[in-house]
């Protein structure tokens, strides 16, 4: 039988409630099913490049699946998709948005598929729940530590920190 994998997947909302969003799209993932689910605090933050967007929530889970990163591509699109995310610019506001952050420590560069996530590094509210989360991450690529990657966000950039939700 072939080995569960750990996936790390990054969720965001801005549009409608966003909270609640989040919830109902962490129990659509948990459902998969995703063992051994666990999900970082919740934190707020501006949306990127000051774009007049409403502000975002974010957050980062992980759990062990079987599926397949495409299936997993799949599977999250379709919760997306429920859950009345509609496609309109990229970047545009969003009921929800997920995005596989690391599959294990595969890397694959497809068009529809990037894995590890690419711009995980210049994002404050990716870094700061999977820190969070699993102080023991390294990225795939580089083996650079989710702390040292961190410390080089903060270093270089003079936005907001995001805020965790109480
Ligand atoms: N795709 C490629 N790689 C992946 C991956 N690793 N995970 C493809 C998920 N999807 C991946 O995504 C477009 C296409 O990316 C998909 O068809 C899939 O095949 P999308 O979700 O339809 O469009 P998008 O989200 O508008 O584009 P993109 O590039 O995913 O945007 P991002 O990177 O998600 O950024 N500010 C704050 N504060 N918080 C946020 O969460 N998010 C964005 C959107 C902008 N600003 C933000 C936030
Ligand atoms: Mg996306």
């Amino acid at each position: 039988m072939t080995e569960a994998i750990l996936v790390h997947l990054g969720l965001g909302s801005n549009l409608g409630n966003r909270l609640d969003l989040l919830k109902q799209a962490c129990a659509e993932l948990k459902s998969l099913p995703l063992q051994q689910f666990r999900v970082s605090s919740i934190f707020e933050s501006e949306p990127l490049l000051k774009m007049p967007q409403p502000k975002y929530l974010n957050l980062v889970l992980c759990g062990l699946t079987m599926l397949s990163p495409f299936e997993l591509l799949n599977k999250c699109q379709k919760i997306e998709n429920k859950l009345g995310r509609v496609r309109n610019e990229r970047w545009g506001s969003r009921t929800i948005d997920i995005d596989i952050l690391a599959y294990a420590d595969e890397i694959i560069d497809k068009d529809n598929l990037r894995i590890p996530h690419p711009e995980l590094e210049k994002r404050s509210f990716v870094l700061l729940p999977l820190l969070e989360l699993n102080p023991a991450w390294e990225h795939p690529k580089t083996g650079v530590s989710i702390r040292m990657l961190w410390q080089n966000w903060q270093q270089t950039n003079d936005e907001e920190v995001p805020q965790r939700l109480q």
